[in-house]
């Protein structure tokens, strides 16, 4: 029995043993369930002990931990260009065309608010009474920001010893990839590879959009303003990059096909739509894209059906899809590895971070049913080289992960939704607690408080452990992180309300919560300090 035990939970690391030239080692891993073939790599003849495709979050911080391990590392990093024409440097989705320049066009969009709260606070510009926003400048200041990220994650590659290849990788077979650089082609071979291709945008199946449409790869590059923008895609990149260009000034449509941001607790959902509708940003529900023309005047006539099929049209200066993204993995030729793909025909489903070719890894976008965020990828990354090439044991959890949507007015979760906790343990079992709140700093500019809101999921019983949190209000990322390191220590509301909070700020909320859903009360605060 306990041989047949071991037989289905290993982990084959295949380690080599300097002198040694075909050498294996197994190391027992309980709950890996999957059955693995065996195969050995004669270690002498391989040129690198770890090749990355894939220089983003997670493909970097692999390479960066396993080279400090002691490992002979290259890490291949090609980007295509998007069907507009824009391109960037090395560092991946985040910081090119992802979380980065997001945020600091996030930041641009609050500022521009500031700037009106600033005035009720005394703050007097007597010079500018019609204060605008100047793209240019944005765009610019966003841009010399990335590239000086990309030399500094250059020079950390050549100070930590990693060889940084510009090329697109493809598997020749599962011991060698082919990279395509200017110079021509290049083979390698290693001992273990890690895919960490990521995913780039997609585009609708309708006349026009490849054409005349954008996506995130271009939206923080645009060379001219982009005026008037329709947004197709209400899921996080949508919300998001209508919200910012809102707040810059622009007229913001965004498309909702279902429903907003599918997957999330859909409560809040609603609350974070009602807060861009008070900001000005529009949204055309139950609607999908059908074709997008270019006028004589260089606009953009969008045409859209709702789900009676009703045809729309309106002129826009842009149009930005934000649809979901495809995984990277049919150019990697992983039929050559013996690599299988999941149900999608495009991720990898692997356990942990193991694809089907033991040697074979992947991490960050590129994995099936796993959160598509920038701290996922690096943490799985930096944990797999410490397995592959220290003495490190831990697997990644990507239970729990916290998130942020910066919509403006941020939206923060961790954990479960609402709707997600009633079908795991049923509605008997759950309690909701769940407060309005109002920002001390929203009183003197006279801010709209009723998006203001907070929720704790968590089990009936007991101490009442805590499933999920969710919080929308300014600094909601930074609200959340800390109470996501306290789900991590299993959190109960018991806990929750024991903690005396700071005074005055909108974290301590969580803090003073104390009515739940099933009691009907109303969760709306009496005053700033009750
Ligand atoms: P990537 O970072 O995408 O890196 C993959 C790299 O591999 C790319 O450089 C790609 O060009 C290269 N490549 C692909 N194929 C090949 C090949 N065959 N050969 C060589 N190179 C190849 N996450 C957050 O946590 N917080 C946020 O606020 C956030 N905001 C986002 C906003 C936007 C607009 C977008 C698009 C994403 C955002 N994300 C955010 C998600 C985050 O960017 C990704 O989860 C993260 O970058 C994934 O890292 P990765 O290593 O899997 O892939
Ligand atoms: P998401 O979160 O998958 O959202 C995609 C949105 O686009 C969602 O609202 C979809 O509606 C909608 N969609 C998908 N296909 C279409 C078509 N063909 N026409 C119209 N609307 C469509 O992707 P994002 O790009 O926002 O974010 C991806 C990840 O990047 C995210 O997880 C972050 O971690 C970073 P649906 O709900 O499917 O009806």
């Amino acid at each position: 029995m306990a041989s047949v035990f071991c037989l289905r939970n290993v982990i084959f690391r295949g380690t080599c043993n300097v002198n040694s030239t075909k050498f294996l080692v197994l190391k027992s891993v309980a709950n890996h369930s999957r059955s693995l073939s065996i195969s050995s790599i004669n270690c002498n003849d391989v040129e690198f002990d770890l090749v990355v495709i894939g220089g983003g979050s997670g493909g970097l911080a692999a390479a960066k931990e396993a080279t400090t391990l002691g490992a002979k590392v290259a890490v291949l990093d090609y980007v295509t260009p998007s069907p507009l024409g824009t391109k960037w440097g090395l560092g991946g989705t985040c910081v090119n065309v992802g979380c980065i320049p997001k945020k600091l066009m996030h930041q641009a969009a609050l500022l521009g608010e500031s700037i009106q709260d600033a005035k009720s606070y005394g703050w007097q510009f007597p010079q500018a009474e019609n204060i605008r926003h100047d793209w240019e400048t944005l765009k610019d200041a966003v841009q010399a920001h990335i590239k000086s990220v990309n030399w500094v994650t250059r020079v950390e590659l050549r100070d930590k010893k990693v060889e940084y290849i510009n090329g697109l990788g493809t598997f020749v077979n599962a011991n060698t990839v082919s990279a395509t650089t200017k110079q021509g082609e290049r083979t390698l071979t290693a001992k273990y590879f890690l895919i960490a291709v990521g995913g780039r945008p997609r585009y609708p199946d309708i006349p026009g959009a490849v054409e005349y449409g954008v996506t995130s790869d271009d939206i923080f590059s645009l060379q001219k303003e982009p005026g008037r923008t329709l947004v197709v895609g209400a899921g996080y990149i949508g919300l998001e990059c209508a919200g910012f260009l809102k707040g810059l000034g622009y007229d913001a449509t965004v498309m909702v096909r279902s429903v907003v941001l599918r997957g999330f607790d859909q409560q809040m959902a609603h609350i974070v739509t009602a807060a861009m509708q008070d900001r000005g940003v529009n949204f055309l529900f139950k609607c999908k894209p059908k074709k997008i023309e270019k006028l004589d005047n260089g606009q953009l006539k969008a045409t859209w059906v709702n789900e009676v099929n009703e045809e729309f049209t309106d002129v826009f200066d842009t149009v930005l899809f934000a649809i979901g993204r495809r995984a990277l993995t049919r150019e990697l030729k992983l039929e050559n590895a013996g690599v299988k793909v999941a149900g999608d025909g495009e991720k990898i489903d692997a356990v942990n971070e193991q694809s089907n070719v033991p040697h074979i890894y992947a991490v960050g976008d590129v994995l099936y049913k796993k959160p598509e965020l920038t701290p996922v990828a690096i943490h799985a990354g930096r944990l797999l080289s410490r397995r592959l090439f220290g003495n490190g044991a831990a697997t990644m959890d990507y239970d729990n992960v916290a998130t942020t949507i910066f919509s403006p007015l941020e939206y923060g979760a961790v954990g479960l939704s609402e709707e997600e906790a009633v079908k795991r343990f049923g509605e008997d079992k759950v309690e909701i607690y769940h407060a309005y709140y109002k920002p001390t700093e929203f009183f003197i500019p006279q801010k709209n408080i009723s998006h203001c809101y907070l929720k704790v999921v968590a089990m009936r019983d007991g101490e009442q452990k805590v499933l999920g949190m969710h919080f929308i209000g300014p600094q909601a990322g930074e609200v959340i992180q800390g109470f996501a390191a306290a789900i991590k220590c299993n959190l109960t509301v018991n806990a929750l309300m024991g903690t005396v909070g700071i005074h005055p700020t909108i974290a301590e909320e969580f803090t003073r919560i104390n009515i739940t859903k099933r009691s009907g009360k109303d969760p709306n605060p009496a005053s700033c300090c009750s």
